[in-house]
């Protein structure tokens, strides 16, 4: 039985994580860092136990304090959110020893698809389709050559303990290959403390294509479709919507059926995804697995009409999944959009400060999940989102007119937010015939008057 959880997150997502508990008449701990004493997630919570100063690494990745503040409240289980120490296998192990219930996989399950070439390795054996590639680490110039050379250029150096692109190299031809490979290794190292890389050939015009995996506790997984999330800015995604334009029913049967037997294989238990490249022709590739609840997860919620924190609890309470394959229909459509403090028109610097007027949009299938209200201080610590705007619809068109509607009616005054940038888009004749892939944002800039958003020569804003 799960009687009350500790939250181990901040923002709309301890919000969401509080709105699931009341619902299913579970007890809320927050946990916040002085920073965020007047979030509404600490008002919205039962109980609050301030954890540390504003820097993440003094509170919200503090895990010895996470845990003492769960036993000292007695709470049953932790709620890990995403980000911070959701995917952090050593934490994990912590509440493993320590009895407290982790809302998630077990800590060997993300200790293993933490290692994305082990994560490969393990799906590819149970059949999944991957990127050919190198066959796992890449230890020198010269093996990293030889594999390339296989594999043939160009090629992607990717880092073991990367995910979400940081790292992430191309080279294309033999003479890029060891500037490339150092420069990949050194990034690697400087992000995650761990510089081995591995190589798998790029992927051109593809689509970030990824289904939800329901898994409980005795191996029953489903998966829930699908999202598209190619619409990305330096592997930061800008909008996700479910189903994906490009998707098929036989399709959809096909990598469905991959993504479970990948989750499966890995012994996977809890809420997760699988990442796969699409390419033109309908070719798929896993690329990584994320054992984490996401950003994105409404966009699936609303075109299945389930509540996955919801799911994830029952799992972790060990009740057994009560949907079958079959219960899971895709209804209807669902975009959104992340609303981040930054402003376009700089760069997409960050914009923290404080909100003035906040007036968010309503009506029929319209949805906003955040912390954020009129006299809210963003505080300049913590990443840019400050919320999430989901529309649906019955069709896709119905769903991205009624974003436009919403986004028209959202104001937040203050700050700068990306709410134009994402009504710009909406409006962009590319993304409304459903063919956007991963050049999308690149190729808008070009192609629209907000040439001066970005200015970049980073060498992977050409994909
Ligand atoms: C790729 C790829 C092409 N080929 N892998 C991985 C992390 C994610 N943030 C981007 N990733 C990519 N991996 C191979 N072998 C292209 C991307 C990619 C991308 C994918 C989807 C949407 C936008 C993207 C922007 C840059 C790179």
């Amino acid at each position: 039985m799960i009687n009350k959880v500790l939250i181990a997150n901040r923002g709309e997502i301890a919000l969401r994580i509080v709105r699931a508990c009341r619902e299913m008449g579970i007890k809320t701990l927050a946990v916040y860092s002085e920073a965020d004493e007047q979030s509404l997630h600490v008002q919205l919570a039962d109980e609050a136990i301030c954890i540390g100063p504003a820097q993440p690494s003094e509170s919200y990745l503090k895990s010895d304090r996470i845990i003492s503040a769960a036993e000292i409240s007695d709470v049953d289980a932790i709620h890990p959110g995403y980000g911070f120490l959701a995917e952090n296998a050593d934490f994990v192990e912590q509440c493993e020893t320590c009895k407290i219930n982790f809302i998630g996989p077990n800590s060997s399950v993300i200790r293993q698809m933490g290692d994305k070439a082990l994560a490969i390795e393990t799906v590819r054996k149970a059949g999944v389709p991957t990127v050919p590639g190198s066959e796992g680490v890449v230890d020198s110039v010269k093996e990293g050559l030889k594999a390339a050379e296989a594999i043939r250029y160009p090629v992607l150096i990717k880092a073991v303990a990367g995910g979400g692109g940081k790292g992430m190299r191309i080279a294309r031809n033999r003479v890029a290959f060891a500037k490339e490979y150092d420069m990949a290794r050194a990034e690697a190292e400087k992000a995650f403390g761990n510089s081995s890389v591995y190589l798998e050939k790029l992927v051109e015009n593809a689509r970030h294509i990824e289904f939800q995996i329901l898994a409980d506790k005795n191996g029953k997984t489903i998966h829930l479709g699908e999202r598209d999330c190619s619409v990305q800015r330096r592997h930061q995604k800008l909008i996700e919507e479910a189903p994906s334009p490009f998707m098929t029913e036989e399709l959809r049967q096909k990598m469905g059926a991959d993504a479970i037997r990948g989750a499966q294989a890995a012994g996977y238990e809890n809420a997760g995804t699988m990442e796969f490249l699409v390419d033109e022709g309908g070719n798929y590739y896993f690329i990584e697995m994320n054992t984490r609840i996401q950003v994105e997860h409404p966009v699936t919620e609303e075109v299945t009409e389930t509540d996955l924190v919801k799911e994830q609890i029952r799992i972790a309470a060990g009740e057994p999944l009560q949907l079958e394959q079959s219960d899971i229909r895709i209804n209807g459509h669902a975009i959104e959009c992340r609303i981040n403090a930054e402003d376009p028109s700089r760069n997409f610097a960050p914009s923290p400060g404080t909100i003035n007027v906040y007036y968010p949009p309503g009506g029929h299938g319209v949805r906003v999940d955040s912390h954020i209200y009129g006299g809210y201080a963003i505080p300049p610590y913590y990443d840019s989102m400050i919320g999430k705007l989901i529309t649906f619809g019955q069709n896709r068109e119905n769903a991205l007119d009624r974003m436009s509607r919403a986004l028209s009616e959202f104001i937040i005054s203050g700050i700068k937010s990306t709410i134009p940038f994402s009504k710009a888009i909406m409006q962009d004749p590319v993304f409304r015939s459903g063919k956007a892939s991963t050049s999308f944002v690149e190729d808008f800039f070009s192609r629209s008057n907000l040439d001066a958003f970005v200015q970049s020569n980073h060498n992977l804003e050409s994909l």
